[in-house]
């Protein structure tokens, strides 16, 4: 390799998400007992279940367990989400999904930034949730132009890193020496300030408005707000964080434990209440706090067609429905068992979820359907070649986010008296607009992925088919 060459994106999103692994857990060191916790739990796990093992290891999953993790920040103005799309896609990051959380309270709207291909998904499968603060939702007027004056003097991104990514967009990549700078530099975007740029006194006045507002406004930049391990079993992590002294919130959010893991299950501990400055007072400031920060797992099971996933939104609000989880989480369990009931009616064996396409599936040719591919049927079915056991079909993960579940962790670390219902419509070309892109529709690159391995496949048996 020659001194100039590119370092290649993936390696520049595993050299920023290891920084980023870092900075946090010596900034809340909450975070790393987490993660201890985490990789304790996977390798008692992994020893206990060989197959999943198996699984894993058939599917290069092993190597990933512990870089797997994603983290999130909250944006204040459209030039932040602007530059935070050409700062992501220098480490092969890619909005993915448009997810609206002002039906559930949150003044947000957001994407996913997160490698598409499945190479680079492997490589390093690391994901920013990104938000951008919904100014129109705040109902006073003064108080919103007052948040935009303040929000419009910042400059989150140091002159270097806009610098370097200017650089990599102009040459195509960037050389390891400006890789390593690019890292740095990107890092301080990422970084927590305890100097908050308001008087206490506009703070609360923007807390008042709704504590996310109060969060994005009032500091230099959108600090990393957690950082998300991933875990083999959640309901492990979930009875054990108490045992470490950490406190979590009181549901696991999204499906309930399966044989087949679908979509995406998460949970958080609690934000830590923080010392900040704010403008005024002493030289130093007004001391008071800011709670924002916390830790979070997740799980991730089987992707879901479009039909898969309308069975999933309608059994889960059902359930929500069914029981409201109380501030203090005293009914937690009911809800837990609500959640288990409900779900019965979701098919939860691999076989039937991909006979009823409910979930997307990778398609290989097994060892028999290579010995075999003289004596193919060739007016056989994918489900014959399938039974016949010439063709594999392995789940494909689900890479993605789920806006009940988001908004759900928003809401733990918000206080859950912060539900507002605003009357705003979710409006995805304002934020395209924005992001200065189209986002890239999910279900389409889970169905894209799920053909292309099956027509390989069904070209290594020698059998044309149409593949839908
Ligand atoms: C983002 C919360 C959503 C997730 O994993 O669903 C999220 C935030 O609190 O900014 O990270
Ligand atoms: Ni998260």
């Amino acid at each position: 390799m020659s001194a100039n060459a590119f370092v290649h994106p993936d390696e520049i999103r595993s050299m920023f998400s290891s920084a980023m692994s870092d900075m946090y857990r010596a900034e809340v060191p909450q975070y790393g007992t987490l993660m201890e916790l985490v990789s304790d739990i996977n390798r008692q796990k992994l020893s206990a279940d060989p197959e999943l093992r198996d699984g894993l290891a058939h599917n290069d999953e092993l190597g990933r367990i512990d870089l797997e993790r994603h983290g999130a920040i909250r944006l204040g103005k459209p030039e932040e989400l602007f530059n935070m799309r050409r700062l992501f896609a220098v480490m092969g990051m890619h909005p993915v999904g448009y997810y609206d959380l002002s039906v559930a309270g949150v003044p947000v709207h957001s994407t996913a930034f997160r490698p598409i291909d499945d190479e680079a998904l492997r490589r390093n499968p690391f994901r920013v949730f990104t938000s951008l603060l919904r100014l129109e939702l705040i109902e006073d007027e003064g108080l919103r132009t007052e948040a935009e004056a303040i929000l419009a003097e910042r400059e989150i991104f140091t002159p270097d890193a806009l610098k370097l990514i200017y650089l990599a967009e102009k040459n195509g990549g960037l050389d390891r020496i400006q890789a390593e700078q690019f890292v740095a530099e990107a890092l301080e975007t990422f970084r927590w300030h305890s100097d908050a740029t308001v008087s206490l006194e506009t703070y609360q006045k923007l807390h008042d408005a709704h504590r996310l507002i109060a969060d994005v406004v009032c500091f230099k930049g959108p600090h990393i707000n957690h950082l998300t391990p991933r875990t083999l079993d959640i309901d492990a992590v979930q009875r054990d964080m108490p045992k470490r002294g950490i406190s979590p919130k009181a549901i696991v959010e999204g499906p309930p434990t399966r044989n087949c893991p679908i979509l995406l299950r998460q949970t958080s501990f609690k934000a830590l209440e923080e010392q900040v400055y704010f403008v005024g007072g002493s030289a130093k400031g007004t001391a008071g706090t800011h709670t924002a920060r916390f830790g979070e797992i997740e799980q991730r099971g089987i992707a879901l067609t479009a039909e898969g996933r309308k069975l999933y939104d309608t059994l889960l609000a059902s359930v929500r429905h069914a029981v409201q989880v109380s501030a203090g989480g005293s009914n937690a369990r009911d809800y837990e068992t609500e959640l288990a009931e409900r779900f019965a009616a979701f098919p939860d064996d691999y076989e039937t979820l991909r006979v009823e396409k409910l979930a997307f599936f990778r398609y290989s040719v097994t060892k028999a359907g290579r010995n075999a591919v003289e004596n193919v049927d060739l007016e056989a079915s994918v489900n014959d070649l399938v039974d016949q056991g010439y063709l594999r079909a392995d789940p494909i993960i689900y890479e993605d986010f789920l806006p009940v579940s988001a908004a759900g962790i928003f809401q733990s670390n918000l206080g859950s008296d912060e539900q507002k219902n605003y009357a705003e419509q979710s409006n995805q070309d304002v934020f395209e607009q924005c992001l200065g892109a189209p986002v890239a529709d999910e279900l389409a690159l889970y169905a894209a992925h799920e053909k292309a391995s099956l027509e390989a496949a069904l070209e290594t048996l020698g059998v044309q088919k149409n593949v839908a």
